[in-house]
C-alpha cells in the first residue's frame, strides 16, 4: 500500500524524541480568528501591515489601539480548536518539546501547551510608552475608543506586541535557535512564511539536518524546502498527525 504523507510525517514524529513546532496564524482559522493575509485579514479596508507598525501608532494611536481592541473581541470570543488541542497531546508525549508561536492570540496557551514562546508578543498585554512597565490590557466595555489607554504612570500604553520594522525579542529568539538546532523533527504549521525572521526557520533547520513538516492548506513558499508537505485544515490533520 503506497506510503502517504501522513504516515511518513507520523512516522517521523513517533520517532522524535525532541520536537519543535512552528506556528502562525493559520492555526487559529479554524477558532475563527482572522488570518494575517487571507481575504478576512482586513479590518476597514486597513491592511494589517498598514497597523501593525510604530508609525502608524504615532501617527495615529486610537485608530491603532480600535484595531486591536476590535481583534481581542474575536479572540475573547473564540476557543481553541483541535489544531491547538492537538499540539498539547504532542508535548505530553515528546520527551523535549518547544512551541515558538507567531501568534499573538494566546490560543496555545489557553489550549494547555506549556512551553511555548510568543515571538511576536501577547495581544492581550500591554507596555507603558513612558515608564516601561507591561501589563494585562483588555478592550473598554464600550466600543467608542475615547480615551486612549493610560497606564498608571499617566503614560499612553502600546500592545505589547512586535510590530514590523521591530526587532523581535533576542532572548525568546535565541531559546528557539538554541532548541532547534538541538531537536529532530521541526512542524511547520499555518504560516504563509512571508515574515522574518520566523520565515528562516525551515532553512535553518533543513541546514541543521532537521526533519521539517509542514501543514499548510495550501502550498507555501517553503513547501518544497521541507521533508514533508501536507495540504489541509491544521484542525483535521494535526490530529491525525498526532494520533498514533
Ligand atoms: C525584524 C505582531 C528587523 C503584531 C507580527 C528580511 C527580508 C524581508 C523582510 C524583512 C526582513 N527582515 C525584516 C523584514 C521586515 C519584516 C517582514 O518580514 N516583513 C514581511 C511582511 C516581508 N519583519 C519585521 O519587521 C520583523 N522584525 O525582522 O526586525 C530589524 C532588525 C534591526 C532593527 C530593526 C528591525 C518583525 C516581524 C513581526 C511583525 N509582527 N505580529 C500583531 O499581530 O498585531 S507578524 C504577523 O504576521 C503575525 O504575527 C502573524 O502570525 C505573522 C506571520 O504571518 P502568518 O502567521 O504566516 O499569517 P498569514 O496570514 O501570512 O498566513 C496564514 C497561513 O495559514 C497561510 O499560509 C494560510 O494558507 C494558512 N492557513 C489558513 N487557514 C489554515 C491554514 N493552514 C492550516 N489550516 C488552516 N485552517
Ligand atoms: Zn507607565
Amino acid at each position: 500500500m503506497e506510503t502517504t504523507n501522513i504516515d511518513r510525517a507520523r512516522d517521523l514524529i513517533i520517532r522524535a524524541r525532541s520536537v519543535f513546532v512552528l506556528t502562525g496564524a493559520g492555526i487559529s482559522a479554524e477558532s475563527g480568528i482572522p488570518t494575517f493575509r487571507g481575504t478576512d485579514g482586513l479590518w476597514k479596508n486597513y491592511s494589517t501591515t498598514d497597523l501593525a507598525t510604530p508609525e502608524a501608532f504615532k501617527n495615529n494611536p486610537t485608530l491603532v489601539w480600535e484595531w486591536y481592541h476590535w481583534r481581542q473581541r474575536i479572540i475573547s470570543q473564540a476557543q481553541p480548536n483541535p489544531a491547538h488541542q492537538a499540539i498539547v497531546q504532542l508535548e505530553k508525549h515528546a520527551e523535549r518539546f518547544l512551541l515558538l508561536t507567531q501568534n499573538v492570540d494566546g490560543l496555545h496557551v489557553r489550549a494547555g501547551s506549556k512551553n511555548v514562546l510568543e515571538l511576536h508578543g501577547n495581544i492581550f498585554r500591554a507596555r507603558c510608552l513612558l515608564c516601561g512597565a507591561t501589563l494585562r490590557h483588555l478592550p473598554p466595555d464600550t466600543e467608542q475608543e475615547s480615551d486612549l489607554p493610560r497606564c498608571t504612570c499617566g503614560g499612553l500604553l502600546r500592545p505589547d506586541v512586535v510590530w514590523f520594522g521591530e526587532t523581535i525579542p533576542q532572548d525568546i529568539w535565541h531559546t528557539a535557535l538554541t532548541f532547534l538546532t538541538k531537536t529532530e523533527v521541526a512542524i511547520i504549521c499555518g504560516t504563509s512564511g512571508v515574515v522574518w525572521p520566523a520565515a528562516s526557520i525551515p532553512e535553518i533547520a533543513r541546514h541543521e539536518g532537521i526533519a521539517t513538516i509542514e501543514v499548510n492548506l495550501e502550498p507555501t513558499g517553503i513547501s518544497t524546502m521541507v521533508d514533508v508537505s501536507i495540504q489541509g485544515k491544521a484542525g483535521k490533520l494535526l490530529p491525525q498527525l498526532l494520533h498514533n
